[in-house]
């Protein structure tokens, strides 16, 4: 294995980063790297095994739960429980948090977020798909930790990541200090450095967006999509149109071409569809390590107030100069919308 990093020498090697670390957050990361292994498995024979479909529960989200998601999620909550680094686990699949109450947790200082099975309404379709996670330090000092030491802005995360269960699998993750990509080569059973910081093209070419419910976005959006089609050589117009209805995967494909990813408000989600603190948040630390940018179409997605555990969020994320122009888009065409329903969407000149 002469010239390979893997995942678990990266972690040990980039822990001299962190002068007062004493392993817990490395230890974490590979509890984390290690359930991705174990589900990697399971995504990669979901075709053989009775494993496909949907388990029968639904989520808090009222989503159809397939049986990978639980298996994912069981899974990255057994490999945080018996590392004994997390105190308490987020995750989609649960209503609530979960306190790890055990002996060897008991002096845990990290919380995990997470979305162990991003994407999987395409787990029956062999699309690719997603484990998200975002991992914070408890602001208590003492006793249980608590909703309060959850609900932390995205700028106090101290890492996050995501893997991809596609051609490949990828384990990508930032403590604050660059992007690195690491792919599994399951000859050996080990992700090794494959994408040494990983940045993302200031421009791109590539807009990912539901085009779907288009007649229900908010003006901005329309425009800015059609600022994506106009014909244009000097600015390499008209873009690219690429959604795979995984934003795992739509987010690694810009991450290494360039592109912007865009779920808006709509009329079925007037909050936006997807979660604040175990999507949008760790996607966006991520992009933004990367060079790019994340925005809700008016505030980056990092400083927004966190209020509760499934927060939905509008995002705009990817390289910096195509979220720049879609947050103008809004500025001009939608200034500060304001909701009461969607029906009473207003603009507030
Ligand atoms: P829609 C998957 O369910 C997900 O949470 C993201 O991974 C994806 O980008 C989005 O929802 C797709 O939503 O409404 O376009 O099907």
């Amino acid at each position: 294995m002469t010239g390979l990093t893997t995942l678990g020498q990266f972690i040990i090697e980039k822990q001299a980063d962190f002068p007062y670390a004493k392993g817990e957050l490395s230890r974490l990361l590979r509890d984390i790297g290690i359930a991705a292994k174990i589900v990697n498995r399971e995504v990669n024979k979901a075709g053989l095994m009775d494993i496909l479909g949907d388990a029968g529960s639904t989520n808090v989200q009222g989503e159809s739960q397939k049986k990978l998601d639980v298996f994912a999620n069981d899974q990255f909550i057994s490999a945080l429980r018996s590392g004994g680094e997390c105190c308490i686990v987020v995750s989609e699949e649960n209503d609530e948090y979960l306190y790890i109450d055990s002996e060897i947790s008991k002096n845990a200082k990290y919380i995990v977020a997470m979305d162990p099975l991003d994407g999987s309404s395409n787990i029956d379709v062999n699309v690719s798909v997603g484990t998200i996670f975002s991992i914070f330090r408890r602001k208590s000092t003492e006793g249980k930790a608590t909703l309060e030491d959850v609900l932390q802005k995205g700028v106090d995360q101290v890492a996050a990541g995501y893997v991809i269960y596609g051609s490949s699998t990828m384990l990508v993750y930032t403590t604050g200090k660059g992007v690195n990509g690491f792919t599994l080569d399951p000859s050996i059973g080990e992700f090794c450095l494959s994408h040494p910081n990983m940045t993302i093209p200031k421009d791109g070419h590539i807009y990912s967006i539901n085009e779907g419910y288009y007649t229900h976005f908010p003006d901005g959006v329309k425009k800015y999509i059609k600022y994506c089609q106009v014909e244009d050589e000097a600015t390499n117009r008209p873009y690219t149109s690429r959604y795979t209805g995984s934003m795992v995967a739509d987010l690694h494909r810009n991450m290494i071409k360039g592109g912007i990813f865009i779920y808006p408000i709509t009329a079925q989600a007037p909050n936006g569809k997807l979660r604040l603190v175990y999507e949008c948040n760790p996607m966006a630390f991520i992009i933004e390590q990367a060079g790019g940018f994340a925005s809700n179409g008016y505030q980056r997605i990092l400083t927004l107030d966190v209020t509760e555990l499934h927060q939905r969020s509008a995002i705009f994320i990817g390289s910096c100069n195509m979220v720049k122009r879609a947050e103008e888009m809004m500025a001009c065409f939608s200034p500060q919308i304001t909701k009461t329903s969607f029906e009473g969407v207003v603009n507030i000149q």
